[in-house]
């Protein structure tokens, strides 16, 4: 290149450097790392990222890191992008954290207009910590202690895109008391048997989507807690795991209403269940889940495609003596479609106090994948009301008999 278009070119990068998207980029690899950790680094980055008074960036940059943990926090003055390129692993060691009582591993709380972008992992090394996991027989369970991997809280108008969270502890990442936040392209993976790993947990928020994502794990896909309002997963393929699930739900009374959760053009591959709404019984829990759409859905051999279970009581923590008194209504179902790997295609399993209000089903065709000596799909029915508005294989609900209780 010519001496003088260098210089036209500089005296161009000068004038339109201050109109540029940002006034700073804080590239944690400037900022002191030792050994490849960089936990110190990013705590200092953060700190000049939240306190610049206009829009920031904050750059892990390609490579190989590891971090302890890390609390970024707000209030932040300006937009900031968190722009992950790397590869951040955690260490393996679960209880080997800086703050011991901390649920998270990075946790990002009090921010308004974040990005986080990049391209970039978040690689949880769990594979020590699954195997201190032992909720399933011990209520104290140590895993209570065990971090999230993302964990989003009190976060605002922000956009999570484009990285992929890998063997996280616990929980891969979690968004609660949150408005406004969208995760997009999102790859979610750790094994089928690893326990607790839900890939994202949602309470207590409004307006969160989650988009165009990839999620593999040994629990819940995506799992709602209570108090949420406007929610949409659209283009999500789930499976290995538990599918999403609306809940558990009214193990409390404390617990507040879930209204507008929709579940759109979703995939499930060999997942326990395709869409789940649960809640406790015997508890004194009056909340309401209304306005659910589960709409367009595949499933590939999925254990239970459809599933509303307002028996839930996991090994035996709770009894069945008294209803739920949760009131599920306004759902809608419609083009489902698969192979269910068992013959209870569709559950319906609703309280006898406040029994399944206002259901429309539309057109469901989901097979039973297994040895047809054992007969076809079916439909399990228990205090629904519904009206039909397509046509379903398996057939519903046959209405001439009293419904009767599931066999557990
Ligand atoms: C998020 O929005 C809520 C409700 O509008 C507001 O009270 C809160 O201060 C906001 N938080 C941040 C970090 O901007
Ligand atoms: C919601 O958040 C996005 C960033 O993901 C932002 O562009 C948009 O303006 C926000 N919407 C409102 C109503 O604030
Ligand atoms: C539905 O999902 C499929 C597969 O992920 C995608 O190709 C298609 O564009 C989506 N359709 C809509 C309407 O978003
Ligand atoms: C179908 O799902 C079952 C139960 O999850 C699993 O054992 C089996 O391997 C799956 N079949 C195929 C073909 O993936
Ligand atoms: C990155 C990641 O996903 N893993 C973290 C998830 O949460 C636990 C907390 O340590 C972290 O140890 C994992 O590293």
């Amino acid at each position: 290149m010519e001496q003088k278009h260098v210089i036209t070119l500089a005296i161009f990068g000068v004038l339109i450097f201050p109109l540029s998207a940002y006034a700073a980029v804080y590239d944690v690899s400037q900022h002191g790392i030792q050994n490849k950790d960089i936990t110190n680094a990013l705590l200092k980055a953060w700190k000049l990222a939240v306190e610049a008074p206009t829009k920031s960036k904050v750059l892990i940059p390609k490579g190989q890191w590891m971090l302890k943990q890390a609390l970024l926090a707000g209030p932040n003055k300006a937009p900031i992008e968190f722009q992950v390129e790397g590869t951040v692993t955690a260490y393996s060691d679960p209880y080997d954290l800086p703050d011991k009582k901390g649920e998270w591993w990075i946790g990002m709380n009090y921010l308004h207009s974040l990005t986080v972008s990049g391209g970039g992992i978040f690689d949880g090394n769990g594979k020590v910590a699954w195997t201190k996991n032992d909720c399933h027989k011990n209520t104290k369970c140590l895993s209570k202690r065990l971090p999230y991997n993302l964990s989003f809280n009190f976060v605002n108008n922000s956009l999570v895109k484009d990285i992929t969270i890998k063997d996280s502890k616990y929980f891969q990442s979690n968004c609660i008391s949150s408005n406004n936040v969208t995760f997009q392209r999102i790859k979610i993976s750790a094994p089928a048997e690893s326990p607790n790993t839900d890939g994202i947990h949602i309470a207590r928020s409004v307006n969160i989507k989650v988009l165009d994502s990839i999620i593999q794990t040994g629990d819940d896909c995506i799992s709602f807690g209570d108090e949420l309002k406007d929610v949409l997963v659209k283009n999500v393929r789930c499976g290995p795991g538990h599918g999403i699930s609306i809940g558990s739900l009214g193990k409390t009374n404390q617990e507040k209403d879930v209204t507008g959760i929709t579940i759109d053009n979703c995939t499930f591959i060999n997942s326990d269940n395709g869409v789940r709404i649960k809640t406790w019984p015997s508890t004194p829990s009056t909340l309401k889940v209304t306005d659910i759409k589960f709409t367009n859905l595949i499933m590939q051999n999925v254990s239970n495609p459809v599933i509303i279970d307002q028996q839930y009581c996991p090994w035996n923590m709770c009894s069945l003596d008294k209803a739920s008194l949760v009131q599920i209504s306004k759902v809608k179902i419609d083009n489902i479609k698969g192979t269910s790997f068992t013959q209870d295609a569709l559950i319906f399993s609703c309280s006898s106090s406040k029994p399944c209000q206002d259901v429309q089903i539309g057109n469901i065709d989901l097979r039973f994948s297994g040895d047809p000596k054992l007969g076809g799909a079916t439909t399990k029915c228990q205090n629904i009301k519904y009206v039909s508005t397509g046509k379903q294989i398996p057939p519903l609900c046959v209405k001439t008999s009293a419904p009767k209780a599931l066999p557990k």
